[in-house]
């Protein structure tokens, strides 16, 4: 039997220690995920701190999966990651070594507590949304709009995308 393989979307972010070696290391993390396939990864890009301020700037990028998993299911992988990477849990929005946020699972809109789709922020940040249009320029979310036209109501929000010697194509 051949089980129904949903789009997921993925942010990663890390401001601390070697942000850009983590952040690659973490997309090839995801080419491991069970049950599912990455089928596209982002530019890596250089971001100023939303919310929090005093804190080093990020890096960030967005990964495309294909997945059988459950968003749970897939929520637990994503944690394990983190975990390796290092991630000690302290207060919200504090500098780490590796965030790992699910963005989307196929269509699913979900507000429980512990796992709300689409992430209940990404629709008003540019560190989320210039990768993700970079990798799926079409793509809408659920009940915000196209990701490309909620970029550009964000143009306030330094980010750039880091230059090819860092493993950008
Ligand atoms: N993540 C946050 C809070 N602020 N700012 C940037 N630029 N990039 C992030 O990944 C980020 C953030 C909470 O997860
Ligand atoms: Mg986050
Ligand atoms: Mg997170």
């Amino acid at each position: 039997m051949t089980l129904a393989l949903t789009p997921a979307y993925v942010a990663l972010g890390a401001n601390l220690d070697d942000p850009v070696a983590t952040v690659i290391a973490a997309l090839e993390a995801l080419k491991n995920l069970s049950h599912s396939r990455l089928v596209a990864t982002s530019s890596l890009y250089r971001t100023a701190p939303v919310g929090l301020k005093d804190q080093p700037d990020f890096i960030n990028a967005v990964a495309a999966l294909e997945t059988e998993l459950t968003p749970a299911a897939l929520l637990e992988e994503l944690f394990a990651i983190e975990a390796r990477f290092g991630r000690r849990r302290s207060v919200r929005n504090a500098p780490r070594t590796l965030d790992l946020d699910l963005l989307l699972h196929g269509n699913t809109r979900s507000d429980h507590p512990a796992i709300t789709l689409p992430h209940p922020r990404m629709h008003e940040r540019a560190f989320v949304l210039a990768p993700l249009a970079e990798i799926a320029p079409d793509l809408a979310i659920p009940g915000q709009g196209e990701v490309k036209q909620l970029l550009s109501a964000c143009a306030s929000q330094a980010i750039s995308r880091l230059p090819a010697a860092t493993g950008n194509p």
